[in-house]
């Protein structure tokens, strides 16, 4: 069976280009920094990203920890939006890796203000652990995608700067972000102390991520790297396919963005979903089917039958996400498996 799957953007297989790059790669050992493809990569990482160094790392959740370790000690707060990935999503790392407690904020959706930020930032207490450290994702995962304007991070990392506090991103889908605002990731991204991206996502690249920031950081950042088991000998096989997926597959992210959009408003029509299309502007999407007397996990079991992959991620919601993998006309067919599956469960 051929399926169409929309549980992430994770799922994509490596592109012909990139099994061709990755057989052909010239590689060393990189725990000796002598495996010439992964020292591209890096370098291609910290051009792009306007910054003097870059490191590859073999995921996203290591590539966080790492960065959240560099800029915290034991005992000290991580103030971050409530529906964060690093917070919720990767195995409580901030505080088994680094000892940090994070400190969550809510926002009007994910869209984090400074004055949200500003309201949970303790300096100085005789009672509280202090503040260091601020963590924003952009896009935003569980806030269907959504994106902080360049104007918005920079007046965040600004005041954070003032304050005297490090601002770490989460930029998983940075490259998702600069294509919906027609910004380079360097200016989206100048002003914060470290980023982290995925070339596992949208990228289409099989494995790993790459963090970027000062060649100071990024020299501290190795040595926790290999701390934490993410130490790679002959990684050239993989920055291989990781440089392709820079150089070729960011581009196309539109296209991602406009499947997202037309499920969207594919779905606003069938009743019992609810859903604002205005509100999705990349390639997830969230929608709610309270009204469709039905609970997510039934949903997804429904479409599963139908060959859609889709993930619930409570009793209400549903996430789906866009990508390489998926066409347009992939995108109509799970429309159709919605509406069947929707419409089987009224009866
Ligand atoms: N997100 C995954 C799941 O973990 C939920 C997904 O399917 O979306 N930051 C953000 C914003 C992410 O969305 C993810 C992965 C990560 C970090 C972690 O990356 P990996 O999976 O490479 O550790």
């Amino acid at each position: 069976m051929r399926w169409i799957d929309l549980r992430s953007d994770t799922v994509t297989r490596p592109t012909p280009e990139m099994r061709e790059a990755m057989a052909r790669a010239e590689v060393g050992d990189d725990v000796y920094m002598e495996d010439p493809t992964v020292n591209r990569l890096q370098d291609r990482a910290a051009e792009l990203f306007g910054r003097e160094a870059a490191l590859f790392v073999p995921s996203g959740t290591m590539g966080n920890s790492i960065c959240v370790k560099l800029h915290t000690e034991p005992g000290q707060e991580v103030v971050i939006e409530q529906n964060g990935h690093l917070y919720n999503y990767e195995m409580a790392s901030m505080a088994v890796i680094s000892g940090a407690l994070a400190r969550p904020v809510p926002s009007e959706g994910g869209l984090v203000t400074w004055t949200d930020l500003e309201r949970a930032i303790c300096l100085k207490s005789p009672f509280r652990a202090q503040t260091t450290l601020i963590c924003l994702e952009n896009t935003h995962n569980m806030a269907g995608g959504a994106v902080l304007s360049k104007a918005r991070m920079r007046e965040i990392c600004d005041r954070a700067h003032a304050a005297g506090l490090r601002i770490h991103l989460d930029g998983a889908r940075i490259f998702n972000a600069s294509v919906a605002l027609g910004e380079s990731v360097a200016e989206l991204t100048r002003p914060f102390d470290s980023v982290m991206f995925c070339l596992s996502k949208g990228l289409g690249a099989p494995v790993g991520s790459m963090i970027v920031g000062s060649s100071a950081l990024m020299d501290r950042g190795r040595r926790v790297r290999k701390m934490l088991g993410g130490g790679m000998r002959q990684a050239g096989v993989l920055a291989a396919a990781g440089l392709v997926a820079l150089e070729r597959m960011t581009g196309r992210l539109r296209e991602d963005h406009e499947n997202a959009q037309l499920l969207a408003r594919g779905l606003a029509e069938i009743e019992g979903i609810d859903i604002d299309p205005e509100r999705v502007r990349t390639n997830i999407l969230i929608f709610d089917l309270f009204h469709s007397g039905m609970d997510a996990q039934q949903l997804s079991d429904r479409l599963k039958q139908r060959g859609v992959l889709a993930n619930a991620i409570n009793p209400r919601q549903m996430r789906m996400v866009t990508h390489y993998d998926v066409s347009r006309e992939d995108c109509l067919e799970a429309l159709a498996a919605l509406r069947q599956a929707v419409e089987a469960g009224r009866h």
